[in-house]
């Protein structure tokens, strides 16, 4: 046999081993239903924590909510390249092969094991996903050896010997896939939870949000619509899995600076009195322009009240909320604790329990924070505690610590490039400045003068506004800006500032052809 079929077969094999290390891990992580002992997303997770603030700005920049599909397509291809080597240096100069990926599997088992989530059973998977990888490539290996020795030297066994190097081959492939496919799709963690929360109902807020003004909406094609779906609210996080809360067991604890611990349960939260608010959430990373932005109504035990019980000690300035997956934000006390702020323990989210991705069973909403110092997902601790002592997840990855939202406006039509016939056209979109309320919006066609748009009633300072301007458009290219004012008379700057360290700053444009 050629030198170059044999690399190839023997990559073939490093591939296979890769491939049935990854399967069995799954599966044994499904079975045990321990999603965090996945050997692939502890490596994934533990990227994620240790790449720098910067790249995470491009990495979003460039694949927006696409970015975990972007990190796993990135670790596939490293997988693969790995698993050829393996399968290659197992060929030439056993076992260096085998202690190859002994040693990716103890890289893998120390991110697992180093994750938040992980428990004394989370390296299980990953030893069980290695040991059948080593068998694997052992066997596939040894019968390759078998082959082509009988194909330079006993050309009459080379048919048996094909045979059993392929067979084995075939069948392994066949089993891994059924398997690791098996695994993925059971999910049976998720599938049970899906099913509580389910047979949850919410109960009515004490506190109801009321009515939307019936001048809120405003009636144009393609605006944003004034609630976003909780199907396609934009999600970001860093879980690279989405975690399986159970809510029965699910307890979030106030601790700290504080007089004394408190500790609530699911079911104590949806006994008390909930109240209901639409707050318009957002991501310091969104571009000028970008989607990074939702509003919902969120159901919630006010945040100020739980703190309350557990009387913060004088000298205590953040409160440190953490989430099961190891994930923090850090929130100035004197924000949560604001009489006229509705910062919410939520639990509801658009008249449904939240949804596994948004938080499932509780987070925090905070009116005029930026998400990543605030809105934690998967809440379980709060702790009470001071800027100098503690520092949020975002923090020390060169994001601002305190984060307040800064005012924004977008133009959702006309899009970008789009071609529209002359006469009279609607730009229109949304406005936000939450916590300050939007007090004007004014549009700007090429080198003309700012013009008032007009301004959708608004559900509260929380919430974005929408905002309409009938243009008399001429034919030709035009570019067409948007700039806001919130009620503190804060103007969008015209100045062009990228996400980091405390949130984009620039006029959303689009350039229209009019025909
Ligand atoms: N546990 C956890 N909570 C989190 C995050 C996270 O990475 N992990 N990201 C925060 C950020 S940066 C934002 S913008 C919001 C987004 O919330 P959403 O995904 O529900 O839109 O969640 C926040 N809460
Ligand atoms: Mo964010």
């Amino acid at each position: 046999m050629s030198p170059r079929r044999v690399l190839l077969w023997s990559a073939l094999v490093g591939v296979l081993t890769g491939i049935v290390t990854l399967a069995i891990a799954e599966a044994v992580a499904a079975i045990m239903v321990l999603p965090s002992g996945s050997p692939l997303f502890g490596v994934g997770s533990l990227v994620i924590d240790l790449v720098p603030g910067w790249f995470k700005t491009v990495v979003i920049g460039l694949f927006g909510t696409g970015d975990k599909v972007a990190l796993f397509v990135a670790l596939g291809i490293l997988v693969l390249l790995l698993a050829v080597g393996i399968g290659i240096l197992q060929y030439r100069r056993p076992p260096w092969g085998i202690l190859a990926l002994v040693a990716l599997g103890i890289v893998a088992l120390l991110a697992v094991v180093t994750r938040a989530e992980s428990n004394a059973l989370s390296s299980v998977p990953t030893l069980v996903g290695v040991l059948a990888g080593v068998i694997v490539l052992r066997l596939g290996i040894d019968r390759l050896h078998r082959w082509t020795d009988a194909a330079a030297s006993r050309p009459a066994r080379a048919a048996v010997t094909r045979r059993g190097f392929l067979v084995m081959l075939g069948a392994t492939t066949a089993g891994a896939l059924v398997i690791g496919l098996g695994a993925r799709a059971i999910n049976a963690g998720t599938a049970a939870v899906n099913a509580v929360r389910e047979a949850i109902k919410l109960p009515r807020p004490a506190t109801p949000e009321g009515a939307f003004p019936a001048g809120a909406s405003l009636d144009v094609p393609g605006i944003s619509p004034l609630l976003s779906a909780n199907d396609t609210f934009y999600r970001i996080d860093t879980a690279l899995q989405v975690p399986v809360v159970d809510a029965s067991t699910w307890k979030l604890r106030v601790t700290g600076m504080v007089e004394r611990e408190v500790e609530i349960t699911f079911d104590e939260l949806l006994a008390l009195p909930l109240v209901e608010h639409t707050v318009t959430l957002m991501c310091v990373s969104n571009e000028v322009g970008g989607n990074l932005v939702g509003n919902a109504t969120w159901l919630g035990y006010p945040i100020r009240d739980l703190l309350a019980q557990a009387g913060p000690l004088p000298g205590a300035d953040m409160v440190l909320s953490t989430s099961v997956d190891g994930f923090t934000a850090g929130s100035p006390l004197s924000v949560l604790l604001e009489e006229d702020r509705q910062s919410l323990l939520a639990v509801g989210m658009n008249g449904e329990p939240l949804p596994l991705e948004h938080g499932f069973p509780a987070r925090l909403v905070v009116p005029g924070l930026y998400g990543y110092v605030s809105a934690t997902k998967w809440v379980t601790e709060l702790k009470v505690t001071t800027f100098a002592k503690d520092m949020g997840y975002w923090t020390p990855r060169g994001w601002d610590a305190l984060g307040p939202v800064k005012t924004a406006s977008r133009i959702d039509v006309p899009q970008s490039g789009a071609g529209v016939s002359a006469g009279r056209i609607a730009v229109a979109g949304v406005a936000w400045a939450q916590h300050r309320g939007i007090e004007a919006v004014e549009v700007r066609v090429d080198d003309g003068t700012w013009m008032p748009a007009v301004l959708a009633d608004a559900i509260s300072i929380d919430t974005w506004r929408q905002w309409v301007y009938e243009w008399d458009a001429t034919s030709g290219n035009h570019t067409v800006a948007v700039r806001a004012t919130g009620a503190v008379g804060d103007t969008q700057r015209d100045v062009r500032l990228p996400p980091a360290p405390n949130g984009s700053e620039g006029y959303h444009t689009v350039t229209v052809t009019v025909g």
